[in-house]
């Protein structure tokens, strides 16, 4: 019969980490049976075909990884379990955060596990949430090495979260609020991690990126070279992976407030757009407003002036309709130009 086990790996981001894993043959699995049976498989480099990604035929059916002792990977990518490591854990971290901070049970509030696979395609520079499975590539080694940080993986598992709550359309504005969405809890993982070779901090993706520091600020989004830092008439218009830049501004502006410190060994610099000086809240209480404005007022089509509105209700729920914390969120919207 199979039973759960802890083992631990070497990961390629976040040093040596706990597993939860299962008794197979020839040893163990990474299954974790403890969170819904989630489970890390490998993609074999291989890619799915159009007709797979339309219709689901013929799609390439992942391996297990086994391993003898429930010592896995080496911390380096010829290994193939590394990568795997690191995928199993950002899905354990990223189903704890949403368990234990926001009491969800999984991605589809179900309880149920995700599967997720490493390894696909060459050279692949993305990972993606498809509704059903996490999937991470290799990078190029040139923009970015493996795409399984700890960052990434929540970022991408949040997606899963929106589409089961909100399910702000990705494009427009919801567009925008659709991927600020997964970079707040993306990051809000990574700090959950509480992981000393990852510390928490407001870049997204500083572990893999090769060419730049980070794919993504969030103290200042147009740091990246293409992100709003305040919102726009026409911001809707941008990719969504830049229109974003106005709620991850809003988020890193309400949890630290303006000037410069620095976060997981990474300078930060928050300023605003209308010249306030705003104090932060807190990274707990972002996360609170920012779940329950998702949850119970974002609807797919939802605006930014809508989301002003969505966690301004939010935080009258959650703190009051006369509190410092309602105060913060209505000054920081302003702050981005969401008036
Ligand atoms: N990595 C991209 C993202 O999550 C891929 C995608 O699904 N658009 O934004
Ligand atoms: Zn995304
Ligand atoms: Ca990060």
């Amino acid at each position: 019969h199979i039973e759960t086990a802890t083992g631990d790996g070497k990961s390629l981001y976040s040093g040596t980490v706990p597993l939860q894993t299962s008794t197979a043959t020839g040893g163990y699995t990474l299954t974790d049976a403890t969170r819904g049976g989630g489970y890390t498989a490998d993609a074999n480099n291989k890619t799915d075909s159009i007709l797979c990604q339309l219709f689901g035929f013929g799609c390439p059916v992942p391996t297990r990884f086994t391993d003898a002792d429930n010592h896995w990977g080496t911390g380096v990518n010829t290994d193939r379990a590394s990568a795997a490591v690191d995928a199993h854990y950002g899905a354990a971290t990223t189903y704890d955060y949403y368990k234990t901070v926001h009491g969800r049970n999984g991605i589809f509030g179900d309880g149920k596990g995700v599967p997720s696979r490493v390894h696909y395609g060459s050279n692949y520079v993305n990972a993606f949430w498809d509704g059903k499975q996490m999937t991470y590539g290799d990078g190029d080694n040139v923009v970015a090495g493996p795409l399984v940080s700890i960052d990434v993986a929540g970022h991408e598992m949040s997606h899963g979260v929106t589409e089961h709550t909100a399910n702000l359309t990705y494009s427009g504005e919801s567009g925008g609020l659709n991927e600020a969405t997964s970079d707040i809890f993306g990051t809000l993982v990574e700090f959950y991690s509480n992981n000393a070779s990852d510390p928490g901090d407001y870049y997204i993706g500083e572990e893999i990126m090769k060419d730049r520091p980070a794919l993504r600020f969030m103290d200042k989004p147009s740091k990246d070279g293409n992100s709003a830092d305040c919102w726009s008439s026409g911001v809707g218009n941008l990719d969504v992976h830049y229109s974003s830049g106005v709620a991850n501004h809003f988020a890193y502006l309400l949890a630290e407030g303006t000037g410069a410190k620095t976060i997981g060994g990474l300078p930060h610099n928050g300023s605003t757009c209308n010249g306030t000086t705003l104090n932060g809240i807190g990274r707990d209480k972002l996360g609170k407003i920012w779940f329950r404005a998702l949850s119970t007022y974002m609807t797919s089509g939802t605006t930014y002036a809508q989301a002003r509105t969505a966690t301004l209700n939010a935080a009258t729920d959650l703190y009051g309709a006369s509190s410092p914390e309602r105060a913060a969120v209505a000054a920081t919207w302003s702050a981005v130009s969401v008036n």
